[in-house]
């Protein structure tokens, strides 16, 4: 765990400095609009979508300059969507990343605006990355327009999760919104990994299956946290989503279970990893970090 530590860290200074470069800075007018993408976007996240995107890179052999541009990028879209995610009109919540949410602290047409320039920013960091081919990163901006806005995406995940609000759902339709709302980002985040590492067909196949698995193991460890941890350790509203009457996991198998469906969800995806004829060790650390994980 000590090396996955010194990873993260390594990999959190390598991101923030990547983001700091493409984010205008606060004095650039309109400034509240910058100050607000900088609250949220500065705010301490756990930036595990980017180290996932360093991790697959990593093991497959990829020049880390090739994979920081497209790691910025993905945590600018994750940024975006929680901006929107706690706004009145969905979420409507207080605290995100151990602070006031940035609609509360600017306003709910100036969060909405941040949002929707750290999603745009993003495919012009892809699109711009000098050190990519042509190529890749058409594919990359394929892949991550995909895994945010198709019908399989995060945002209709979103808008299915909504609509489920207050219902009473199978555990298959609970899959089936997770799989886009949280699976789809953390899928794309590991195969852009993979493209920019020119893997094989075959590889990449391997590579989605397990971040499928590691996206599901993130939702169910999402789920546990909002029961088991304290709001401060959490930096967002603990216990929101019965407040909300959301289906979660512990909901349908309860803590207990949940955990044991969580371990078992990590061993597969740690399976899944040996398909691969690389050193996949790291990857198979981070699926352990996202079963221990305490936010
Ligand atoms: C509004 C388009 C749109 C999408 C919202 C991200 C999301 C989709 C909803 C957030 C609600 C939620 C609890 C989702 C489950 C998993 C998740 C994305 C948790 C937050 O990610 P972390 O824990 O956050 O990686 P940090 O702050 O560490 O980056």
């Amino acid at each position: 765990m000590n090396n996955l530590k010194t990873f993260f860290a390594e990999c959190t200074r390598t991101i923030d400095e990547k983001l700091e470069r493409f984010v205008p800075t606060e004095q650039t007018e309109p400034r509240k609009l910058h100050r607000a993408i900088r609250w949220s976007l500065f705010a301490g996240g756990k930036r595990f979508r980017p180290a996932l995107v360093l991790a697959v890179g990593e093991a497959f052999g990829a020049r880390k300059e090739n994979l920081l541009c497209t790691a910025a990028a993905i945590e600018m879209i994750h940024t975006y969507s929680l901006v929107h995610d706690d706004l009145p009109a969905m979420d409507d919540d207080d605290l995100r990343r151990g602070r006031v949410t940035c609609h509360r602290k600017f306003d709910e047409a100036t969060a909405i605006l941040a949002g929707d320039v750290l999603q745009t920013l993003a495919f012009q960091v892809v699109s711009e990355d000098k050190n990519l081919s042509a190529e890749i990163r058409i594919r990359l901006i394929s892949e991550l327009a995909r895994a945010a806005g198709t019908p399989t995406g995060m945002v209709a995940g979103q808008q299915l999760d909504l609509q489920a609000e207050g219902k009473k759902i199978s555990i298959e339709d609970l899959e089936k919104i997770h799989h886009s709302k949280t699976g789809a980002i953390i899928c794309g985040a590991a195969r852009a990994g993979a493209i920019i590492s020119e893997a094989s067909e075959a590889e990449l196949e391997t590579v989605s299956k397990f971040a499928s698995k590691l996206g599901l193991l993130f939702q169910i460890t999402d789920d546990l946290l909002d029961v088991t941890q304290t709001t401060a350790v959490l930096g967002k509203t603990a216990g929101k989503d019965s407040a909300s009457a959301k289906a979660t996991y512990p909901g349908f198998y309860g803590v207990e279970e949940s955990g044991k469906l969580a371990r078992r969800v990590c061993d597969e995806a740690c399976a899944a990893l040996q398909e691969i004829d690389k050193n996949t060790d790291l990857l198979c650390k981070l699926a352990d970090f996202v079963l221990n994980r305490k936010s």
